[in-house]
Formats: structure tokens, C-alpha cells, sequence
């Protein structure tokens, strides 16, 4: 008899943050069928089969090698029965009917493309669907009340819906680099977020700004800030003071998902590059390329075809004593920094945020300098960031 293949079986640990999952992977097929469905309960605000679905994907995404039957899922955790049942129809039809349904749903277009407006979240896009909105045009025509981020994301809201390349993030990283050295020599900033997990291109640029000596960044953003308003860098500015206290009792709140920091949500304008090779061209030139999707009449209202891009960027400033536990947190993927949290928690007794890991049974700080020693304290191998792509 011939030996056949031997079955290999996968074994994967119940949490992201345990779990080794690359950016490139063999399974995009199930996961970007599996993703519809998490937005879908996403904008339902259905918050646990959303992350049921997320969870399935992570697991997915951490697979050595394609999932070509329902044999290869034994054994794997995360994958509940309405995954596996989404699975086993692609696997068998090349498509799930679910996924076909809710993609061709008047209300999953609709909050996708209302939820794509910067400064909107669920909650509005929902109420303006039921009003009878759909995209954003509807909504600029329909004179609701918009806050200032709303209205920024109105009117930037193809560019803010083209993904941002690292070659933009690094012309970013060079001008944040020196408006900071400007303001408060010694400073330094660090590229967090997407990019620091080795992706390519991302939604916004995400910096952390700390200062060897801890306090000296203390006053920091607003004269950041400033000084790139001063420069006509910014379009949009919201600048949060930080809000973050210690207490014998450990953290006076639950960990949540937002932290506390004095930060900046902002969007700058980026100049585009010009074509160096032809100088002589008029500026249009220079963005050719640029896509025209059915929604351009939104930013071209604004006026001419434009030689800047605008560029959400999210700057946070972080004590030195704090520095590790921002990084770690502010590098994600979201689903790693949750399953990060949720493990502290369950398995260990102790809270994490970004600011601080927290031993609730020997009601203590834990502090750390660096990545590697939180996830010492949480008993955890390291995981480097081009691996947290949960
Ligand atoms: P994002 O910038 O939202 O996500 P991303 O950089 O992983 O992906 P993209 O390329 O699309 O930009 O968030 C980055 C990390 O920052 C994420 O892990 C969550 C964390 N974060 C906080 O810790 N606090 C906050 O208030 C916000 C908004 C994000
Ligand atoms: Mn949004
Ligand atoms: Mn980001
Ligand atoms: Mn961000």
C-alpha cells in the first residue's frame, strides 16, 4: 500500500496575541468573505458576532498554507458554526451566498460608504440611512449639521479613501520629524500603527512623540501643532489634552479601547510629487494617475484638480515612563490589541492599556522598557510587529 500524504494537523493557540500571523498569507479568499459579514454585524452593532467573525478571520490568516477542505479547520479554534457554514459554501461553490446577499444590500453599501465619511461612525451613518442617505453626496446635499471632522471628511473624502503609500508616510515621518526637532530638540517620534506592522500602504500615518527625560514632553503637541498651522500643513486639526492618572488602585477605569493620551487627530496636506522627468508640464500632469471614482464631484466642489493630497495623521504623545506600553498599543493590528487585552485579563489577572499593565492580585505596576518586557510580564513569547497582523 502506498502511503498517502500524511494529514498534517494544525494546532493554533485560542488567542491572536499567542498566534504568529504575517501580512501575506494563503487564505485571502475565506477572509475577505468572512471580513463582509464582521462589517456587516459591525454596522448592526451586533459587537459579538462582529468579533466572532474577526476572530475566524485571524485564524485563517495564520494558517500555513490554504484551507482546501473541511478536514484542515479540525482542531482549529475560533471558527464557530456560521463561519465554518461560510467556509464550507466557498470552499464548495467558490462563493457564499450570504456574503453575494449582503454585498449587493442597499444598507451594507449605504454605511459603507456613510462610515467611509471621516468623523462618522455607526451610529450617524445609521441614522442617516433610515432618513434615506446613502453616500456622501446625499448627505452634503441634505444640509444636515455637521461637526468640523465631518465636514472635513465631506470634503476630503476621496482622498481620505485612498489608501496612503509608505512613500507618503515617510514624506510625513521627515516633516513631523522636523516640526518636533523645531519645537523641542531632543524629541523623538516613532512611526507607529499599519506601517509599523510592515504594510504597504494604510487608512492614516500614526506617530507616537516621547522625549528621553520624562516630563520635557510635556506641552509638546500644541506648539507641534502650531508650528505645522503656521506652515499650511495641516487641513484639520483636533488636539485632546491627556487625561491619564495613576492611582494605588490601579487604573481608575476599565482598560478601553481609547486611551488617554494628549494627542492630534489631524489631516495634512500632502503635496504630490512632480513628475521630475518633465518640468515643463502644467501641474495637472502630476496626477494623472490619480483614480476618478463616482464620488469625485464631492472634492472637486472644493474647486480645481489639486497638486496636495490630504492625509489623515494621528500624533500621540507619550511619557518616556508610558513609551512601551503606547507602542505596543498603538501598533495593532486591532484585533491583536484586543486579544492582548482580553488575555491580561482572563489569564492573568491584570489590566493592559497603553498606558500601563496593571497586577490586580499583587495590586501593582508592572513597568517596562520595551515591548519584549511586556510581553514577559504577560507570559507571552514576543511577537514582532510584521507578526501582529491579526
Ligand atoms: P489605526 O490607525 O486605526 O489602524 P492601523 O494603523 O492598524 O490600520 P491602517 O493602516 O488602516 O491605519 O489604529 C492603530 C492602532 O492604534 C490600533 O491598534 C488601535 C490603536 N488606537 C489606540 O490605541 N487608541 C485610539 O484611540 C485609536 C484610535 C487607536
Ligand atoms: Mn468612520
Ligand atoms: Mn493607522
Ligand atoms: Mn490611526
Amino acid at each position: 500500500l502506498e502511503p498517502g500524504p500524511k494529514a498534517v494537523m494544525i494546532t493554533l493557540n485560542g488567542y491572536a496575541c499567542q498566534r504568529r500571523t504575517p501580512l501575506q498569507h494563503h487564505n485571502t479568499v475565506l477572509t475577505e468573505a468572512l471580513l463582509v459579514l464582521a462589517e456587516n454585524a459591525e454596522f448592526c452593532e451586533d459587537e459579538g458576532r462582529n468579533i466572532a467573525f474577526k476572530r475566524a478571520v485571524s485564524v485563517l490568516k495564520a494558517l500555513p498554507q490554504a484551507v482546501r477542505k473541511m478536514g484542515d479547520l479540525q482542531g482549529l479554534p475560533c471558527l464557530g458554526e456560521h463561519s465554518q457554514r461560510v467556509i464550507k459554501e466557498i470552499l464548495e461553490d467558490g462563493k457564499s451566498r450570504e456574503v453575494e446577499t449582503t454585498l449587493q444590500s442597499e444598507q451594507y453599501q449605504a454605511m459603507k460608504s456613510l462610515t467611509g465619511i471621516f468623523g462618522v461612525g455607526v451610529k450617524t451613518a445609521d441614522r442617516w440611512f433610515r432618513e434615506g442617505l446613502q453616500q456622501p453626496s446625499d448627505v452634503a446635499r441634505s444640509g444636515q449639521r455637521l461637526n468640523h471632522a465631518q465636514q472635513a471628511g465631506l470634503q476630503y473624502y476621496n482622498d481620505l479613501n485612498t489608501p496612503v503609500t509608505k512613500a507618503e508616510a515617510d514624506v510625513i515621518s521627515r516633516i513631523v520629524e522636523g516640526v518636533v526637532q523645531e519645537v523641542l530638540p531632543g524629541a523623538e517620534i516613532t512611526l507607529t500603527g499599519g506601517f509599523r506592522r510592515g504594510k504597504q500602504t494604510g487608512h492614516d500615518v500614526d506617530f507616537l512623540i516621547s522625549h528621553p527625560e520624562e516630563g520635557r514632553e510635556e506641552g509638546l503637541l500644541p506648539k507641534v501643532v502650531s508650528l505645522l498651522e503656521t506652515q499650511g500643513l495641516l487641513l484639520y486639526q483636533k488636539t485632546t489634552r491627556n487625561s491619564y492618572l495613576e492611582t494605588k488602585e490601579g487604573p481608575a477605569r476599565p482598560p478601553s479601547n481609547m486611551d488617554r493620551f494628549e494627542r492630534c487627530f489631524s489631516i495634512f496636506k500632502l503635496e504630490r510629487p512632480r513628475h521630475s522627468t518633465s518640468p515643463e508640464e502644467p501641474p495637472q500632469a502630476a496626477c494623472e494617475e490619480s483614480p476618478r471614482g463616482e464620488d469625485s464631484a464631492l472634492e472637486q466642489l472644493a474647486g480645481e484638480r489639486q497638486d496636495w493630497k490630504a492625509v489623515r495623521v494621528d500624533l500621540v504623545v507619550t511619557p518616556v515612563s508610558q513609551f512601551a506600553f503606547a507602542l505596543l498599543g498603538w501598533t495593532g493590528s486591532q484585533l491583536f490589541e484586543r486579544e492582548l487585552r482580553r488575555w491580561a485579563g482572563q489569564e492573568k489577572n491584570m489590566s493592559l492599556s497603553s498606558h500601563a499593565l496593571f497586577d490586580n492580585k499583587r495590586k501593582q505596576y508592572l513597568r517596562a522598557s520595551s515591548e519584549e518586557e511586556i510581553f514577559a510580564h504577560l507570559g507571552l513569547e514576543y511577537i514582532p510587529p510584521c507578526e501582529r497582523n491579526a
